[in-house]
């Protein structure tokens, strides 16, 4: 048997997938040619998923209750009965804000909009801010009022492509299949990026900027591209606001000191402004740029550098920073939210939260400890809580501050709808097999919870809940929800290039070009090093259980490396704001010199969390986290 079903992990691909089916077993995984993103494409990672996820001997089968330092396997009632008690207890000393909903991006699908549905109806808090992105996002509202990417293969329409601060050879597999086919027919692959990524070794320029730095190179080059008068006057004109005070800016700095800024030669200034303008040129941001205080500034720069040579409104142009994965349902389900929380600076927030006090957390699909900034702050305001309820597959690093463990299917055991960051099609979820062990569902978790506490917030089947949540795909298309479950559908009013008719979303429907600068330039400390944190190619997210203790792993450029007295292969301690923590260093000219690099996900348990070091901050807007402000010591240990 073989079943269609959509991958719903934390990617922007949600690809499309066969499952071979065999004696109710899950045999192999393929990709799917009828979707239309991935036309057949899935990654090494989710071909092994039944194995390396479904089947794996790690996976967490049944409720687990903590018992002091061991866990003890309880039944579903028993499991519920607890949680439901004390939410209701917590409800009436203290009330229902003192219950904390932390939805992790695990599985974003359709149904789990009811988790907030869930918790907003009991009146918890929920959170607010991202781990993700966020500030692109903001940035893109402030300048067109609404952030709305090209169709990805409108860059096939593109002479060239700048890749700004995203690595999509490791992190977006179906965008890159488009990137290199359009370098194949002859266009121009730019990318901007302080390390040699994946993305970059591949590139025709690789633009390997000092990191921080972007917003002075958009600057630069739509000085030149001013100076030299190839912009479009006409545009800015008719369709946009600032015009002086945006020249004032590009006038308030020489060429030579944005070189000096960005580390970028001039001449290679120049050669990327003339690339640039022999548009038509896309633009496409990723999440990596957007991980610093003032990104949004950046993101706004970049946007205007399109905006001023006439890369807006056309084929192959824009800026492109991903769609919304929940932009095609109908998220009134969720009810209005109430108190809210910063998941930037969760585990901060958590100690400090009042009137009332935090005294429960509920969290699916994410694991905070492991992925959010300041991990030992995380671990220890969640140590304080009088409950910590997980849904996960896997005990990670999250578990050590929790007491209820209950085992959630994965998305092959499930049915449901997804969305996608990377392309506006909403695909089914089908179910291949039946629920392993007794997992199941978060929409049967939080059902069920809902009978114990005596609610009626999710009544209804789950059929029910589908054909709402998709209400405005389903009356745009025309179709019913066994429709949707057999075929991806396309997003409504996503046009394949926006902006054509230069009407914006903006009060006075124009354009609005940045008036504004941060007062600082990236503060440079000799004896400490930015430390940048990159996602790997062999798993998402935090990476899946695994036995060997290993040391965290920190690559320094070589120079770097000789300047600190340290040797490839020793053991240091990395020191910063938020804590310490020992890793093996390792040379790497790879990595911008004067920075450190590591990859996010591997275990704190097992040895090695980056996140001990990374210090919880917010940006200045959009609500994200500056995972990349943080500067590191690193100290040879004796
Ligand atoms: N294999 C794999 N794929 C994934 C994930 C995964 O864990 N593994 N995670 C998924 C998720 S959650 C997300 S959000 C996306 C993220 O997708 P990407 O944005 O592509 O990934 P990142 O590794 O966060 O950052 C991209 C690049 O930004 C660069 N960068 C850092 N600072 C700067 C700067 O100041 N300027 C410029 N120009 N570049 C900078 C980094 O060096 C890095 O190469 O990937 C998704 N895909
Ligand atoms: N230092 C540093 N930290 C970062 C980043 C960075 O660039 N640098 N990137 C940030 C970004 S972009 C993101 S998106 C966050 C992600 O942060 P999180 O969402 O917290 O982390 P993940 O590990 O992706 O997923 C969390 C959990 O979801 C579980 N899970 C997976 N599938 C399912 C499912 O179907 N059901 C259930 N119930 N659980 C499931 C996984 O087992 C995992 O334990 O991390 C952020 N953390
Ligand atoms: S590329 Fe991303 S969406 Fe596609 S199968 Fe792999 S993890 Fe899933
Ligand atoms: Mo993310």
């Amino acid at each position: 048997m073989r079943v269609f079903t959509t991958c719903t992990r934390d990617c922007p691909g949600a690809c499309g997938l066969t499952v071979r089916v065999e004696g109710g077993v899950v045999r192999s995984i393929g990709g799917n040619r009828g979707h239309p993103h991935s036309r057949g494409f899935l990654c090494r990672k989710t071909a092994s998923y039944h194995r390396t996820r479904l089947y794996s001997d790690k996976r967490i089968l049944k409720p687990l209750m903590r018992d002091g330092n061991q866990w003890r396997t309880v039944s579903w009632d028993e499991a519920l009965q607890t949680v439901a008690d004390v939410m209701n207890r917590c409800v009436d000393e203290y009330g229902a804000e003192s219950i904390i909903y932390y939805q992790g991006f695990g599985a974003r699908t359709a149904l789990r909009l009811l988790n907030r549905r869930f918790f907003n109806s009991l009146g918890a808090t929920t959170l607010e801010g991202t781990l993700c992105g966020g500030t692109a996002i903001e940035a893109h509202k402030m300048d067109f009022g609404k952030r709305v990417s090209h169709e990805p293969r409108d860059h096939l329409n593109s002479r060239n492509i700048f890749i700004w601060g995203r690595n999509p050879a490791v992190t977006d597999l179906n965008l890159w299949r488009i990137i290199r086919r359009a370098q194949r027919n002859g266009k121009t692959i730019v990318t901007v990026d302080p390390l040699r990524t994946e993305t970059a070794a591949r590139a025709d320029i690789h633009c390997q900027i000092k990191p921080g730095t972007d917003m002075y190179l958009a600057i630069a080059l739509s000085k030149i591209i001013v100076e030299e008068g190839i912009h479009d006057q006409k545009f800015m004109d008719n369709h946009s606001e600032n015009s002086d005070v945006y020249l004032n800016v590009l006038d308030a700095f020489s060429l030579s000191e944005l070189s000096g800024i960005t580390g970028i030669p001039e001449k290679m200034v120049y050669e990327l402004a003339f690339t640039y303008s022999d548009g038509p040129s896309s633009i496409i941001i990723g999440w990596g740029l957007q991980r610093y205080f003032n990104s949004h500034i950046t993101c706004r720069f970049i946007d205007a550098l399109a905006a001023i040579s006439g890369n807006i409104g056309i084929r192959g142009g824009g800026v492109s920073s991903g769609f919304d994965e929940y932009g095609g349902f109908d998220e009134s389900v969720c009810l209005e939210d109430r108190r809210k929380i910063s998941m930037p600076l969760f585990g901060r927030d958590l100690e400090n939260l009042d009137s009332p006090e935090a005294k429960c957390v509920f969290i699916t699909a994410g694991n905070p400890v492991n992925l959010g900034p300041n991990s030992m702050k995380t671990l220890s305001a969640l140590r304080k809580m009088d409950l910590v309820v997980m849904v996960d597959h896997f005990l990670n690093d999250t578990s050590y501050a929790a007491d209820i463990f209950l085992p959630a299917t994965t998305f092959l055991e499930e049915t449901d709808l997804v969305g996608s960051y990377g392309h506006p099609y909403i695909s089914p979820v089908n179910a291949a097999v039946k629920p392993s062990g007794e997992c199941r569902s978060e929409f049967w978790i939080l059902k069920r919870l809902s009978e114990f506490m005596g609610l009626d917030n999710l009544e209804g089947s789950l059929m029910e809940w589908l054909e709402i949540i998709a209400a405005p795909l389903l009356d745009y298309h025309g179709i019913e929800i066994q429709d949707l479950l057999k075929r991806p559908y396309r997003v409504p009013g996503i046009p394949e290039v926006p902006f054509e008719d230069f009407k914006f979303y903006t009060e006075s429907r124009r354009f609005i070009l940045p008036s504004e600068i941060p007062s600082e330039v990236g503060i440079s400390d000799e004896k400490s090093l930015r430390l940048l944190t990159v996602m790997n190619s062999e798993w998402i997210g935090s990476r899946e259980p695994y036995d060997e203790e290993k040391l965290l792993e920190v690559f320094i450029h070589p120079e770097t490396l000789l300047k600190t007295g340290l040797e490839d292969g020793e053991t240091v301690t990395l020191e910063s704001g938020a804590g310490r923590t020992c890793a093996t260093v390792r040379s790497s000219d790879k990595v911008y010199p004067g920075c450190a690099l590591s990859f996010r996900g591997t275990w704190l348990s097992r040895g090695g969390c980056i996140n001990t070091v990374i210090e919880d901050g917010k940006t200045e807007r959009g609500h994200g986290t500056p995972y990349h402000e943080t500067r590191i010591k690193i100290k040879k240990r004796h």
